[in-house]
């Protein structure tokens, strides 16, 4: 039985998985596990205290910032570098990358983390499930020095580990190595996660479509066509639209149902709205580790060198096919254009 198997244990059982591993990326997934306890409790007793609303403050990206995200953002960084794992950590929330000391003021740690500590954070107000994603690489700049900007613009080609967490119904911590897609469930009860979703697989074909309708006018004309398609009475079709809003918890629910989540460019956002480094990139890496597909419309996501620490794609992923179809009616017409 799986539920046995507990996060920690699977773990360090899975650490032989990497050849020259020291045991410095299962302290990094021990660390983020920790950090994700204390803001599940935070988020669990949301409604209760004086925690919820705007914390009247804007981030890089002119966005109001809620509390909680502020509290999350803390918990991470606070977390991560107090246990001096990392060399270096990015954040939706932070204007730049914060360099981080190893033991003894050394910059010796491999590992470079990405994340948005609390993704779909208007949704907090409501008690609908937020998430949050986070990005692992090896850095590229030399052992023993600090962490660099090109540490952080690598390729998700060239992501070692990725995953995300849903405070949802249940809390869950879902992540890979590169080795597949393992789904962890939190025993509230106990503080422990347990291995609940062994090997997850994006179903090849799905009937479910999730993109924000309410701004069909504005987007372009491959997704218009591509609506139809889905809307369009054939075969098992017309497929059901959901769509939460929440990036984490609309693709949690199209991997264990087969499904596309699109947020395309449109008029309005010329450049899409999600950010490449810390939301898209490692979803992608799920979505391909389980088998789904993830591109901008036209190309592989993973396959994007950044340019920028905050920079925004659009994003299609999900379901194999779905996501193929979608690319089709997109190829129809050139980027950019036809809105
Ligand atoms: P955030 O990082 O500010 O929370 O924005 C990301 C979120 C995604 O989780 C979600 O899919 C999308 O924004 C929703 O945007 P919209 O309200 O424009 O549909
Ligand atoms: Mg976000």
């Amino acid at each position: 039985m799986n539920n046995h198997i507990t996060l920690g244990e699977y773990i360090i059982d899975n650490q032989k998985e990497f050849q020259y591993s020291s045991g410095e990326l299962s302290r990094l997934l021990s660390s983020i596990k920790l950090a994700l306890k204390v803001v599940n409790h935070e988020v669990n007793k949301a409604g209760l205290v004086d925690i919820l609303g705007d914390a009247g403050d804007t981030n890089i990206q002119g966005e109001d910032q809620q509390k909680l995200d502020v509290y999350a953002n803390e918990v991470f960084m606070r977390t991560l570098v107090n246990r001096q794992i990392a060399c270096g950590i990015a954040s939706e929330e932070e204007d730049d990358f914060v360099v981080v000391e190893g033991k003894n003021k050394s910059h010796d740690n491999k590992y470079i983390i990405l994340m948005d500590p609390l993704d779909g954070s208007s949704n907090i107000d409501v008690n609908v499930s937020v998430g949050t994603i986070f990005s692992i690489y090896r850095r590229v700049s030399p052992l023993g020095t600090p962490a660099t900007k090109e540490d952080f613009l690598q390729p998700g080609n060239l992501q070692v580990a990725a995953g995300y967490v849903i405070y949802g119904t249940s809390t869950m911590l879902v992540y890979s190595t590169g080795h597949g897609v393992n789904g962890f469930t939190l025993n509230p009860a106990i503080g422990t996660f347990y291995l609940s979703h062994p090997n997850m697989k994006f179903p090849e074909e799905g009937n479910i479509y999730s993109i924000n309708e309410g701004y069909y006018i504005h987007f372009p004309q491959g997704v218009k066509d591509f609506l139809k398609y889905c809307q369009e009475e054939k075969d098992d079709r017309p497929y059901s639209a959901r769509y939460i809003g929440s990036l984490v918890s609309d693709f949690h629910r199209n991997m264990i149902k087969g499904g596309i989540y699109i947020y395309p460019t449109s008029s309005k956002a010329p450049q899409g709205k999600l950010r490449l480094l810390y939301e898209c990139n490692p979803i992608a890496f799920l979505a391909e580790q389980s088998g789904g597909l993830a591109t901008d419309g036209y190309k592989r996501i993973l396959d994007i060198k950044p340019s920028e620490l905050h920079q925004r794609v659009p994003f299609f992923c999900g379901s194999k096919k779905m996501v193929e179809k979608a690319n089709y009616y997109m190829s129809k017409y050139p980027r950019g254009a036809n809105y």
